[in-house]
């Protein structure tokens, strides 16, 4: 008590500023542990941001180990058992947003990552082709976080050479469309 009544108006301000900033740190710190979310954006009817709680309550499956191999054929990296959701259970979920059903095959999913490696899938193949089937947003492998990789994995397993269309550190997905021209 005494000590704060030397202290100047400055000083008391000084302290009461620094504890602020260091609870602000610290609830930083815990919002950064919590913050691996997946935002999903773009032409849709509802943005969603998602958790791996959110993902887990989701069509999550969990499925067998797969090799990543590149376009030279080299096999870069073998995710061990992993869980995932389909990327087009994703889209549905947030709906795409298309007055005109007419323009369907003019609408892309651009899966975006952190160092900016991004891949399109597109509307039709996700919902139409073989594509669609294996396509998945992984989040965990080997019952753990996905780590550096993480916070989510693309992948297609039913390309032929899936290294090209496997992006790491992904955090959005946006669902846009092509402006074609009419002739
Ligand atoms: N975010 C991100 N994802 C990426 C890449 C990248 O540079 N950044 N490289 C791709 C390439 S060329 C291949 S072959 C595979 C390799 O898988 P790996 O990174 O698990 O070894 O990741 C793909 N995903
Ligand atoms: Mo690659």
């Amino acid at each position: 008590m005494k000590r704060l009544q030397y202290m100047s108006g400055k000083g008391a301000l000084a302290l009461l500023l620094g504890s602020l900033l260091s609870f602000q740190v610290a609830m930083a710190g815990a919002e950064g542990k919590r913050s691996e979310t997946l935002t999903v954006t773009g032409l849709v009817e509802h943005r969603l941001v998602l958790g791996k709680g959110d993902l887990n309550r989701m069509k999550a499956v969990g499925k067998g180990s797969t090799a990543i191999v590149c376009d030279s054929g080299e096999t870069k990296h073998t995710l061990k058992s992993f869980r995932g959701v389909l990327l087009r259970d994703l889209v549905d979920a947030a709906g795409v947003a298309m007055p005109n059903p007419r323009e369907r095959g003019e609408y892309y999913v651009l899966v975006r990552s952190t160092d900016g490696y991004n891949v399109i899938y597109s509307l039709n193949e996700l919902r139409y082709g073989v594509a669609g089937e294996g396509t998945w947003l992984v989040f965990e492998e080997n019952g753990h976080g996905l780590g550096e990789d993480g916070p989510f994995v693309v992948f297609c397993d039913n390309d032929r050479a899936n290294g090209p269309r496997h992006v790491r550190m992904v955090r959005s997905i946006e669902v846009s469309r092509i402006e074609a021209e009419r002739h």
